[in-house]
């Protein structure tokens, strides 16, 4: 049986980083529908994220993304997150909010074009100095709509040549994080639709570029714990942009579709040993609350890929890897049913006691009034939403 002490260290160290536009308002194409007291600037989405890490103890970090969280001065920005016992996490660029994007940003055929994303690309770097931020996250909305549209291996030597740049710049301490997906807004070809692709740029790059495995980004029934596996068999995981999915980038709660699929994938990291931080593996949550109230959302979310993680944790190895080497197929995937079908939240209750925090972190938030307190407070000025 595992030793239960270890688990509990383990869980104490674990590390998840929620998003700075998951407490704008954000939603599908179709429809946003505003919510009272969403944060109007950067500052108050970090002290929303705050409220996460100080009910969940294990979320100490927040990622912003540039421009939407552009502020005159960086290091004031990260001081102000240090001030609200959190750090700014990983910096996210943004190249595919702009017109001059129709085509492509650093695939664009136009090298005007090409040489404005890069512009901003490194940008983003210049402000990870400012935050003392470790990862630069690069999601690409390059790609085509059309058969013939553009020169398909045109396209990858114009994004290896400007990832190139950019991982120059890299200071030695920071690393460059490639998201991959495989379709959405390009819908013939996307420049970066899968793994492997990622994978290639960033090996060609070097060894501080890595993969982030968005769990939204694939087809329906993409065995996404292969995929870890095979990565961080090659030392390339970077992270992941968890969130949970029933049809393509849904962007829901993570945990919330597919509990099964989170707890394959953690069990992955944890059978690998790569969940501390020593591994760098950044757990990131990337995810839109439409229509439910967005702080407690990443709470609930937060506590998922804990429980998630506690039963890959609470996993028999020893058990398991008996009657793998047997050949008993049977009791090997009762062994992982096993470890999935335990109730592991009185073990998390008791985990947040010892660490002092309320065994219940939705309901002490709801206690706390903080939500009350925003809808309050929060009149007049621009919510935040996408493109702020
Ligand atoms: C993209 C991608 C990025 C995220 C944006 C908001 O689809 O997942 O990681 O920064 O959405
Ligand atoms: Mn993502």
């Amino acid at each position: 049986m595992p030793d239960l002490t270890a688990v509990k260290t383990a869980l104490k160290a674990q590390r998840i980083e929620t998003p700075s536009w998951a407490f704008g308002n954000t939603g599908t194409r179709f429809k946003v529908f505003a919510q009272p007291g969403v944060p109007r600037t950067p500052q108050e989405k970090v002290a929303d994220a705050a409220q996460v890490h100080k009910f969940t103890g294990v979320a100490p970090s927040v990622a912003v993304h540039i421009p939407w969280d552009k502020v005159d001065d960086y290091g004031e920005l990260a001081a102000f997150a240090a001030d609200a016992g959190i750090a700014i996490g990983t910096v996210n660029a943004n190249v595919f909010q702009d017109d001059d994007y129709k085509l492509g940003s650093v695939a664009n055929p136009d090298p005007a074009v090409r040489r404005k994303a890069l512009d901003h690309l490194l940008e983003c770097v210049d402000i990870m100095d400012a935050t003392g931020s470790r990862d630069l996250k690069l999601w690409f909305a390059d790609g085509t709509n059309y058969p013939g549209q553009d020169d398909i291996r045109a396209r990858q030597d114009r994004l290896a040549e400007a990832l190139h740049t950019v991982y120059q710049r890299l200071g030695p301490d920071q690393r460059m994080l490639l998201e991959y997906k495989l379709f959405e807004p390009s819908f013939y070809t996307t420049d970066v639709p899968d793994w492997g692709t990622s994978l290639l740029h960033c090996l060609a790059l070097g060894p501080q570029a890595a993969v982030v495995v968005d769990t939204g980004h694939h087809a329906p029934g993409t065995n996404i714990e292969f995929i870890v596996a095979i990565l961080l068999r090659a030392g390339r995981l970077g992270g992941f942009d968890f969130n949970s999915r029933f049809y393509a980038d849904d962007d829901l709660m993570v945990g919330a579709a597919d509990p099964f699929q989170l707890f394959r994938i953690l069990r992955e990291v944890t059978a690998a040993s790569a969940l501390g931080p020593e591994a760098g593996i950044a757990f990131m949550l990337d995810q839109c609350h439409n229509i439910e109230p967005k702080i407690p959302a990443q709470i609930r979310s937060v506590m998922n890929v804990q429980e998630a993680t506690a039963k890959a944790l609470i996993t028999d190895a020893e058990a398991l890897a008996t009657a793998q080497r047997s050949g008993d197929v049977l009791r090997a995937n009762a062994a992982l049913m096993d470890a999935y079908n335990t109730d592991v939240r009185p073990l998390l209750a008791g985990l947040r006691e010892d660490m002092g925090l309320d065994p219940d972190p939705v309901a002490a938030y709801h206690r706390s009034g903080y939500g009350e307190k925003i809808i309050a407070d929060r009149i007049g000025g621009t919510p935040a939403g996408w493109g702020s």
